[in-house]
């Protein structure tokens, strides 16, 4: 059996930060990789980013800087690309960057190897491009006169180019779309062959001379290469093709999977078989092309504006909910609505109810009614090993039972999981697989019920045993569902093991059969694994994180008032008594939502009393014992008929247009009275 897997995601561009669209893309890429690996393959996972183009290049000017320090930032800068697949926990095995040295140089010999085999020839561009896309269309391409992906204006090109005879490979890569299983879902098949082989593929536009932020063509100085051969090269030259500087391309390559979004499955199974076949290498066994995450009803994207921010939901909720909700709740391949509301509630119906209930109920009761360890040979009973049997006699997989005994549906539930979620897997539907784990978690909520094992308990001397075992069918159910959700949740299900006394034997894809569990194994009753979340509260905080997080990308704007013009002369400044002051005592004043009431020692011996419009700013208990300066010479005021007695100091500004106040303290060394010169 072959036993590698070779899985990628796009590369990304890194032309703006990165939100919840594609982490949705990279989350179930490390999905499918983690779940290989737990099969014991030997996974290479790439993922990366594609630097090149116009819309970069435009990019850095506006932002006054070269393209590579550009790039840098995003890519590897706080809150970059690198960054938030730490966050999210994903699994990548390289990193490519197209702007990295090797895969530039391969690039270019991919380029000529295509131009020599007489692929690539020399021509005159004309066409209609779209710069936001950097996508070349066809007049019949066109959708109401505009970019068919992103609905933007398209601009007349036309440029000495080099050309890529797609034209060719047409009939070749037609065959591979409609009588092989390339392309996932098999939906897709005919959207590619309608819109873009049966009306004629047209020779491909593979350089630009009108921006120099690319690959440059060696043999013919002034042409980048264009972006796509750049970046569709990737997925071969991270592997060593062409390069001495990386290595695996003869154990991975051909890729097992190329998981992408629906509006660059056209480059991904066309374009690049068509390449591969001009360079008489191997195709890739699939391109899995999934659907979008919408918002209120149309692509999430950056230059829309309608962008959700996945480091706020990650601190929100933690990363592991967030990577289930993005598998549990969007089939994958169709488009999805994201909404916050639809976050919590599944947090709240999947996580907490279901999974964090069966995993709390059991270990507080196998530690309530058995002080944490089930008693030596509770677990499989001779019932059991023969149902097993039973139910493993058959050649297919184990179908679950209905309407049967509490456990044998618990059992053939459980025990027939793998193979479901196997079968799903292999689709490429996660979705799928975690609906087939929660309808054995549900079912144990349920066993739990049924059992009623509190009643069980008030009896243990005749209902002793029976309990044992009914724990022990809960924690054997709990376990074989945290093996096969541990490519999903990676750091919860390890909390999760812990709690239930699975040790690493019993976390393996051989283990997740019924009986793995030892009887006694050592339960705890941990932190609460998925906590409920308050619906309104959170979405305060949502929101309001979300504000902030606007803000600071906007930059802080702060202004301070101009300085004056007048001339103060140098005796009429001398009559002002500025005084260092210890703050004694200090409190709001009632019915003031303002005005806070001083009591201060200003070295005289006798207390001083100022108000202050400050409590927007201070609490009055922070600010006892701080040493203030105030002006001690002011004419007596009358505020909410209490005597003010001169005036606190502070400085003011405004940032993004709040005002902002800083009462001036001063070391507390300094004694009180000092007077201020
Ligand atoms: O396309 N929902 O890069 P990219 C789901 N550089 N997926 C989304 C999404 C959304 N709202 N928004 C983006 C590129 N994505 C090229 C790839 S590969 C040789 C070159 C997905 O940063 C999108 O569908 O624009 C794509 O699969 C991935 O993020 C990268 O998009």
């Amino acid at each position: 059996m072959d036993n590698k897997f070779y899985i990628t995601t796009p590369i990304y561009y890194p032309s703006d930060k990165l939100h919840i669209g594609h982490t949705y893309c990279t989350v179930a890429t490390d999905v499918l990789a983690r779940y290989h690996r737990l099969r014991g393959e030997d996974v290479m996972f790439l993922t990366g980013t594609d630097e090149h183009g116009q819309k970069i290049e435009d990019k850095a000017r506006e932002a006054g800087v070269t393209p590579k320090e550009f790039v840098d930032r995003i890519v590897e800068g706080p809150q970059g690309v690198l960054d938030l697949w730490k966050l999210m926990n994903i699994s990548n095995d390289r990193f490519i960057r197209t702007t990295d040295g090797y895969h530039m140089s391969s690039v270019q010999k991919i380029f000529k190897k295509m131009y020599e085999n007489g692929d690539i020839y020399k021509g005159t561009y004309k066409g209609k491009y779209c710069k936001p896309c950097e996508s070349f269309w066809t007049e019949s391409q066109l959708v109401d006169g505009k970019c068919p992906d992103c609905g933007r204006e398209v601009q007349d090109a036309e440029e000495e180019a080099y050309f890529f005879r797609l034209s060719k490979y047409a009939d070749r890569v037609r065959d591979l779309l409609v009588s092989t299983d390339f392309l996932q879902p098999r939906s897709r098949v005919n959207e590619m062959v309608k819109n873009f082989i049966d009306p004629g593929l047209e020779d491909l536009c593979v350089s630009r001379t009108s921006f120099t932020w690319g690959i440059p063509v060696d043999f013919d100085p002034g042409h980048v290469v264009y972006v796509w051969v750049d970046a569709l090269s990737n997925y071969i030259t991270a592997l060593g093709y062409l390069n001495d500087e990386k290595d695996g391309y003869d154990r991975y390559w051909p890729a097992d999977v190329h998981v992408v979004g629906k509006e660059i499955v056209r480059f991904h199974s066309i374009i690049w078989p068509a390449m591969l076949m001009s360079l008489d290498l191997p195709l890739p066994k699939h391109v899995f092309g999934h659907g979008w995450l919408l918002l209120d009803g149309s692509k999430m994207a950056k230059s829309k504006g309608n962008v959700v921010d996945p480091y706020i939901l990650a601190r929100q909720f933690g990363v592991d909910a967030l990577r289930f909700f993005l598998m549990r709740t969007f089939p994958f391949g169709s488009d999805g609505n994201f909404a916050n509301e639809l976050l919590i509630q599944t947090i709240n119906t999947d996580l907490a109810n279901d999974l964090g209930n069966l995993v709390s109920r059991t270990t507080a009761m196998v530690n309530k009614f058995f002080g944490g360890n089930l008693p030596a040979g509770c677990g499989v009973s001779d019932e059991d090993k023969a149902l097993l049997e039973k139910l493993h006699s058959g050649d297919g997989p184990v179908v679950s039972v209905s309407g049967g005994a509490p456990d044998v549906e618990l059992l053939a539930m459980a025990s027939g999981l793998r193979s479901l979620y196997e079968d799903a897997m292999a689709q490429f539907a996660p979705h799928k697989a975690l609906e087939e784990i929660f309808k054995v978690i549900q079912r144990a909520n349920k066993y739990i019920d049924e059992n009623a094992p509190w009643a069980l308990a008030k009896d243990m001397a005749f209902n002793g045993p029976r309990l044992a075992h009914v724990l022990y069918n809960l924690l054997e159910t709990a376990r074989i569902c945290a093996v096969l959700l541990t490519p999903f949740m990676p750091e919860s299900m390890v909390k999760l093991f812990a709690q239930i006394g699975a040790p690493e034997s019993a976390q393996t894809w051989d283990s997740t059969v019924w009986g793995v569990l030892s009887d006694t194994a050592a339960v705890t009753k941990g932190e609460n694994l998925f906590p409920r979340v308050d619906m309104d509260k959170a979405l305060e905080e949502l929101e309001a994180a979300k504000e902030a997080a606007l803000k600071a990308a906007q930059g802080t704007t702060i202004e301070v008032e101009p300085q004056l013009e007048e001339k103060v002369d140098f005796d009429t400044f001398c009559k002002s008594d500025f005084r260092v002051v210890k703050v004694k005592a200090c409190d709001a004043v009632k019915k003031s939502a303002k005005l806070l009431r001083f009591t201060l020692d200003d070295g005289t011996g006798t207390d001083r009393q100022i108000l202050s419009g400050i409590h927007k700013w201070y609490e009055p208990e922070d600010l006892i014992g701080k040493t203030l300066v105030a002006i001690v010479n002011l004419p007596p005021r009358k505020m909410m008929g209490l005597e003010s007695n001169g005036m606190l100091i502070s400085a003011i500004h405004t940032e993004n247009g709040e005002e902002c106040l800083h009462l001036i303290m001063v070391d507390d060394a300094i004694p009180a009275g000092a007077k201020l010169c």
